[in-house]
């Protein structure tokens, strides 16, 4: 398929991020949109996430958009399903689905000087032409399997998180599980509700703290519907809870206070739920909270006291055909093998598609000898109408998704407004902008927890190959008052 008229848009990824651009684009007034994704459905991780126990980590009213909130979530932090039919409603009240085209998988766009547009090459073959790209690609979209000798000669049964097998019957069986970052730690009690043994491989401890987790009663929700006051007041309350995590972080030479009382929850939660003392220094962390991902559950550090489950921390030697062997030559055999590896963010994400700009410029090799950058995460210089959504180097700032997407569609509303005005094509952030933003945020970055920190054991995928970090170091209140006055002479347009 070659389209002959340009398209206005072409956006890569239909998760929480391409559904949102295309909302703005629309509302921006272009109607003519692709939305490409390789999977077979919307909804990006919530669509190829499907483990058991998957929740969403945040307090359901905090992710959601800001301008379509849900009353109906069931519980304080929604099960992965809900979050799923969440992105099928709101696709369908403002009209994306239709632009979206399932099983393409983006290999890459070109950015085409003489035409003014973004040629986007499909891996059946076919290309795209459109005046603006957009890539909204997400950052934990590339699952990472283990590089463990024996893995590929397991003789039973083998599960990713990412790609579960649902026909798959885990009753009575002898399971091992490899990996204790978030999705071990929801995925862990459910598995051993079903195992006739688990055996949990554990590399780094994670901090793991009390979820404030419950059913939002069906009154409640009737009220939010009917009152959108209310549902308003309570998300202003779940998204202070998520400052109150985030702000410490931030602004850890201020807070750092705040930082170790919260390791001194996760210390507590872990006296109360587990009696064996040398257990329960197996899973005391030796690095600050916060290095890696804030990790919520009730039933974690229980499930692992429990006589059926086995901490093992020693290292895995090898895989044999129907058993995992320890640095220390246990044996353990097992019949299932789940893998909670987690996913590469800085090889194959930073971009998640070849992107090549003005003058043959191709952004991962740019990035990669230059430093991962983005203009107030989402432009790069050479990069003409292009924007990187959900989520490129410095895009993401708090916990939720949904405050980066609501600060980088008021981006692209600033933005296009300026575009129109200029009555031109292009537009495309200048170097010197770019540079005097990156500079900005390398400063602020000192203050933070991740650069002052103890984070030295905490192997967290905040950190780049380099020990370079690219979360945006500012509060999420003050990147979206940037949105609001960013110079628009940061931008050129032609
Ligand atoms: P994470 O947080 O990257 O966790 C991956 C886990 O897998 C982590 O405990 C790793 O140990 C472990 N791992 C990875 N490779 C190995 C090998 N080779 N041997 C032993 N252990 C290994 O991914 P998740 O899927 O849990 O969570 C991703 C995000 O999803 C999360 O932040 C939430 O936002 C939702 P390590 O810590 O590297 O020692």
């Amino acid at each position: 398929m070659s389209t002959q008229q340009p398209l206005d848009a072409v956006i890569v990824g239909a998760g929480f991020g391409g559904i949102g651009s295309a909302i703005q684009l629309k509302k921006l007034g272009y109607q003519n949109l692709a939305i490409l994704d390789r999977h077979d459905d919307l909804g990006g991780v919530w669509h190829v996430n499907r483990y058991p126990g998957l929740a969403v980590d945040l307090p359901s009213p905090t992710y959601s958009f800001w301008f379509e909130t849900n009353p109906s979530w069931s519980r304080m932090y929604a099960p992965g399903p809900e979050i799923k039919r969440y992105a099928e409603s709101v696709a369908a009240k403002y009209d994306v689905r239709r632009h979206m085209r399932f099983n393409s998988k983006v290999e890459s766009a070109r950015w085409d000087e003489d035409d003014k547009v973004w040629q986007v090459a499909i891996a059946d073959g076919s290309t795209v032409t459109a005046r603006f790209l957009i890539t909204a690609t997400g950052f934990l979209s590339q699952p990472c399997a283990p590089d463990i000798p024996g893995l590929a000669d397991f003789g039973g049964k083998i599960i990713h998180s990412a790609d579960w097998d649902d026909s798959y019957d885990l009753d009575g069986r002898r399971i091992a599980i490899i990996g204790t970052g978030a999705t071990a730690v929801q995925l862990i009690p459910e598995l051993a509700k079903k195992a006739a043994d688990l055996t949990v491989y554990q590399r780094t401890p994670i901090h793991v703290v009390p979820k404030q987790d419950f059913a939002i009663p069906k009154f409640v929700q009737h009220m939010f519907a009917r009152v959108p006051v209310t549902q308003r007041l309570f998300r202003w309350f779940t998204d202070m809870q998520c400052t109150l995590v985030f702000l410490p972080a931030v602004k850890y030479r201020l807070l750092r206070p705040l930082v170790s009382s919260t390791a001194k929850i996760s210390s507590l939660q872990r006296f109360f739920a587990i009696r064996d003392k040398e257990l329960r220094k197996k899973l005391s962390p030796d690095y600050d909270f916060g290095c890696k991902r804030p990790t919520y559950s009730n039933e974690y550090y229980q499930t692992l006291s429990k006589p059926h489950v086995r901490l093992e921390t020693l290292g895995i030697e090898r895989i044999e055909t129907n058993a995992i062997v320890s640095a220390d030559g246990t044996k353990t055999e097992i019949d299932t093998l789940v893998l909670a590896t987690g996913f590469d963010i800085w090889e194959s994400n930073f971009p998640a598609i070849e992107i090549i700009g003005r003058d043959g410029r191709n952004l991962g090799k740019w990035w990669r000898s230059n430093g991962f950058q983005a203009y107030q995460g989402m432009s790069v210089p050479q990069f003409p109408n292009y924007l990187g959504m959900a989520a490129g180097p410095f895009a993401n700032s708090g916990l939720s998704f949904f405050n980066m997407i609501e600060y980088q569609t008021r981006h692209m509303d600033r933005l296009f407004g300026e575009l129109h005005r200029h009555n031109a094509t292009s537009f495309e952030v200048t170097d010197e902008a770019n540079a005097h933003f990156c500079d900005r945020m390398d400063k602020l970055q000192r203050n933070t927890l991740l650069h002052l920190g103890n984070c030295a054991g905490s192997r967290s995928y905040y950190f780049g190959p380099n020990g370079e970090t690219v979360l945006r170091p500012t509060t999420t209140r003050r990147v979206l008052a940037e949105q609001a006055t960013f110079p628009l002479n940061d931008y050129s347009f032609s």
